[in-house]
């Protein structure tokens, strides 16, 4: 029997992916870039089993059985398998053909709009390719599971290439650059729900590209040129532009989820008062001190350097006490890699 756990960390978008233009491949409609939060914040966990014994495959999830007769979990288990194949003399007995059990689990909520299945799938498929042997670019499986997965393989800056092959090959995740190039980046997780979102990424965004105009827009008009400008800005550790961009990048992805019909209302009241707020400490700053970024969801993800992080937290505690809000803390750092 073979067995192998990893840790896979969430990212977190500054450059935002919403819109696919190949549903079976999770090819999506713009490219997007990401920082990969520390191993040690929040994370999936995953263990991998295959066996010579083993009569299928099963699944369990945060401690519950869970069918594989998903589409996405197929996908990933069939590439992993193909891959695996490749490198085996013996075609009959490799471990290729053995069936495998997986448990996986997360420490933070699921579905909740804080990339649980990105993390999720990285680290399934990271672990399957340990157990199966197989080498080489694995983002393009990942991304099969859930399109965000392919950017959590990689830490630090990460950019997931849209591609242009019909097969998808060429729509996978590179590096943009480590952690170590700009060590003093955090990221703030401020959880104002941790309940189930209602409508979830992928119907959400399949229904934005039915139905929003400014969705083409954004994709044609806007991405390419926020991608190029917030790449120099990582380079070039220019905080401003990079803040700039990401606010403005998740302002622009909640107004098409506003443009939808029927409309995908993912911020509250509460995430509105953070983007207050945080416009309020850069103005009285006289400088951009932090940036925030809403996902499918009403929590904040806010981007600051290390020297701020005592001053802001300090604020959003007399401003938002966990025990009237429900606002919660987590800190994240970009890291190198993950496990
Ligand atoms: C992102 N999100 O770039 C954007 C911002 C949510 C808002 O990637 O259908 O869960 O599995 O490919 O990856 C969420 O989308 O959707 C997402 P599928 P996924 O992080």
């Amino acid at each position: 029997m073979n067995i192998i756990t990893c840790v896979a960390p969430v990212n977190i978008a500054v450059i935002k992916y919403w819109g696919k233009r190949d549903e079976k491949l999770l090819l999506p409609l713009n490219d997007s870039i990401s920082a990969t939060l520390s191993v040690q914040q929040m994370h999936a966990k995953t263990t991998v089993m295959a066996s010579p014994g083993f009569k299928e495959d099963k699944l369990w999830l945060n401690g519950k059985e869970e069918t594989v007769h998903n589409q996405r979990l197929q996908n990933c288990l069939q590439e992993i398998r193909r891959r695996a194949k490749q490198n085996e003399d013996d075609k009959v007995n490799g471990v290729s053909n053995w069936y495998a059990h997986i448990c996986s689990e997360n420490n933070f909520p699921t579905a909740a709009g804080l990339a649980s299945s990105a993390a999720g799938y990285a680290c399934l498929v990271y672990a399957l390719a340990q157990l199966y042997n197989v080498t080489g670019d694995i983002s393009g499986i990942a991304r099969q599971g859930s399109g965000s997965a392919c950017r959590s393989l990689y830490g630090g800056f990460v950019r997931w290439h849209q591609g242009s092959a019909c097969d998808g090959s060429d729509s996978i995740a590179t590096q943009l650059a480590p952690h170590s190039h700009w060590p003093e980046m955090r990221i703030l997780v401020l959880v104002v729900s941790d309940k189930r979102k209602k409508v979830s990424s992928s119907s959400g965004m399949q229904n934005s590209v039915k139905t929003s105009e400014l969705l083409k827009y954004r994709v044609s008009h806007c991405v390419p040129k926020r991608t190029e400008a917030i790449i120099k800005a990582i380079i070039s550790k220019d905080f401003d532009t990079f803040a700039d961009i990401t606010m403005k990048d998740s302002n622009q992805f909640h107004a098409v989820c506003l443009d939808t019909f029927p409309p995908n209302v993912y911020m509250n009241d509460t995430s509105h008062a953070i983007v207050n707020l945080i416009h309020a400490y850069n103005s009285a700053s006289g400088k951009t001190k932090v940036a925030y970024t809403f996902d499918a969801g009403p929590n904040a993800c806010l981007y600051l350097l290390e020297h701020e992080v005592p001053k802001l937290v300090s604020v959003i505690c007399q401003i938002f006490p966990p025990e009237n809000e429900g606002v919660q803390y987590l800190q994240g750092i970009p890291v190198e890699k993950q496990a």
